[in-house]
């Protein structure tokens, strides 16, 4: 058998925040920079869009099929389900990983649809592998539409996203977790020394920890 965690397991590092708020330009400067300095890491987004629940969450979001709100919360979290023996399996061989959105994104994009409550809306999740750290890129939803035009997949519109911002706001008083708020309107490297300091104190510290679950 492969020898198990010599030097500790990996962190689970999330990134989350709004739609263009840099999160996929960070999250894949941040694991370079990691393997640079002799700690492995990888990177994984939600949704996959690769599996054949993500495929159904792909044809969704780009509007070719329209599913009932419900069941389209159950896949996006049932793709994070699918997901997690490799997650549990990349972080117990010291691997680190750094996930381009995940269960917070979930509760904040569905419970900005009417008649959702919070509390329904992370229900699904509660069990998933607990991240060592959130990092939430703040941008303000003016700063936001400066970068350009929304793309045209579901969601993107600006005043869905106003609320999507007002529910992640919520979710970050959850002292259970360790969130960072990063402000994204900063330079890519300013952000990106930020998320840097944060992950190595986070890889640091799981070493030491069980695997929490949300
Ligand atoms: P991205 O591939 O990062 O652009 O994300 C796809 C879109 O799906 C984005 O608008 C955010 C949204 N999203 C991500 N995860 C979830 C989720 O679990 N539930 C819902 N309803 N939307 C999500
Ligand atoms: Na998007
Ligand atoms: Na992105």
């Amino acid at each position: 058998a492969r020898s198990k965690m010599p030097c500790g397991r990996g962190a689970l590092i999330v990134l989350e925040g709004v739609d263009r708020a840099g999160k996929t330009t960070q999250c894949k400067k941040l694991v370079q920079a990691l393997i640079e300095s002799g700690r492995p890491a990888e990177m994984m987004r939600f949704p996959d869009r690769t599996t054949k629940i993500g495929q159904l969450i792909s044809a969704y979001l780009e509007k070719k099929s329209n599913l009932e709100d419900h069941t389209v919360h159950l896949l996006f979290s049932a793709n994070r389900w699918e997901l997690v023996p490799l997650m549990r399996e990349k972080l117990e061989r010291g691997i680190s990983l750094v996930v381009d959105r995940y269960a917070f994104s979930g509760v904040a994009f569905t419970s900005a649809k009417p008649g959702f409550s919070l509390e329904w809306c992370k229900i699904p999740d509660v069990g998933l592998p607990k991240p060592d750290l959130v990092l939430f890129l703040q941008l303000h939803p003016a700063e936001a539409a400066q970068r350009g035009q929304f793309g045209s997949e579901r969601y993107e519109t600006s005043d869905f996203q106003k609320i999507v911002l007002q529910r992640f706001e919520h979710l970050m008083k959850d002292p259970s977790l360790n969130w960072q708020v990063i402000d994204a309107a900063r330079s890519i490297e300013d952000l990106h020394a930020e998320i840097k300091t944060h992950s190595e104190t986070a890889i640091t510290m799981a070493k030491k920890q069980p695997i929490g679950e949300l």
